[in-house]
């Protein structure tokens, strides 16, 4: 069948992935959209078939035609919005931050093993993408031996103005603790973080870049530079140094043109552009799962180990010290 799927948030992320269910998914249809902002949900589900806008979340995982949920909205709303959809026994995607903090996190978590079954995927979306991707197949071959370092790059052109330096880690280097997670099979143990002179494109206020540090329990070293104001677009690297040998990714992107005495290629101006396909990729495991009657993909475990690191490296960021991360026993549901 079709899964109706009903997406709260209309904003960036929201709209994009309207357009991609719309667009490119199969086995999914959008049959709700919801937004505090009325007519910009209205706007949206006018030009799709079947689509009805609401106000409220909650009504809109009531409907009869609303089979999985795609939350969108903005960090602090996830809570509120996952819980009613546990209440419905929706299948969930939701976008990172699983919550903003790990008490938040917890409660998720709690709820979701009260249903007896995984119900949420987070969006964690660079797992789908075929670089990083290609790069845990590496290094879980072991061809390469154990991981030493993980260095990473994590540039944005610009960023809104209201992005504060809570944000560059909640929101951005979030990636990489998922990432290191993910590609290392360890859990981070503590963060450190360590500021350069700010970048004169940086607003007033906001200490960019950054250079942030991860200890894990397998010993690996994971450095992150977050520049969100790099200005020539929107770059994410990383390479792995292992006992035998290194491997990297983000680097050559698409075409390479030669002319006139010059060679180059271009950089993704935004992480829609740069990560269409694992978005893409993503929401299309999401849907296959779903209709299969399973939960694959980050589950509220990695949500949570997340917003603990997360806390921990912004308490490190203000304190300016190694700050350790506590986590709870990973549940069994989660195993
Ligand atoms: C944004 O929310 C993302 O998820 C992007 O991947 C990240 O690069 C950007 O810095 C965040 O603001």
């Amino acid at each position: 069948g079709t899964l109706g799927i009903a997406v709260i948030g209309t904003g960036r992320m929201g709209a994009d992935h309207v357009r991609r269910i719309t667009e490119v998914i199969s086995g999914a249809r959008v049959t709700a959209v919801a937004d505090l902002d009325a007519e910009r949900a209205k706007q949206l589900a006018a030009g799709i078939d079947g689509c009805t806008a609401y106000t409220d979340p909650s009504a809109a995982m009531a409907a009869d035609d609303v089979d999985a949920v795609i939350i969108a909205s903005p960090g602090p709303a996830h809570e509120a919005a996952l819980l009613t959809a546990f209440e419905h026994d929706l299948p969930v995607l939701c976008e990172k931050p699983l919550t903003p903090d790990a008490a938040s996190a917890l409660r998720v978590m709690e709820a979701e093993q009260k249903l007896g079954h995984r119900r949420v995927q987070v969006g964690f979306m660079r797992r789908y993408d075929a670089e990083y991707l290609k790069l845990k197949s590496l290094l879980d071959s072991g061809e390469l031996g154990r991981p030493l370092m993980l260095h990473n790059r994590h540039r944005n052109a610009d960023v809104l103005p209201y992005f504060t330096e809570q944000m560059l880690i909640n929101d951005s280097v979030v990636h990489e603790m998922d990432v290191a997670r993910w590609l290392l099979n360890q859990e981070i143990t503590a963060v450190t973080v360590m500021k350069p002179k700010p970048s004169g494109n940086a607003p007033e206020g906001l200490s960019d870049p950054q250079f942030v540090v991860f200890e894990t329990d397998g010993g690996t070293l994971v450095d992150v530079e977050i520049y969100v104001n790099c200005r020539f677009g929107y770059q994410v690297q990383a390479e792995a140094v292992c006992e035998n040998g290194t491997a990297r990714i983000g680097e050559a992107h698409g075409m390479l043109v030669n002319t006139a005495g010059r060679w180059g290629g271009s950089v993704a101006p935004d992480f829609v552009e740069r990560f269409v396909d694992a978005y893409d990729r993503e929401v299309q495991a999401w849907v296959d799962a779903t209709l299969r009657g399973e939960v694959t993909g980050p589950s509220s475990w990695d949500g949570y180990a997340a917003a603990a690191v997360c806390e921990a490296g912004v308490r490190a960021q203000a304190e300016g010290r190694r700050t350790e991360v506590r986590l709870i026993e990973r549940p069994a549901l989660y195993r």
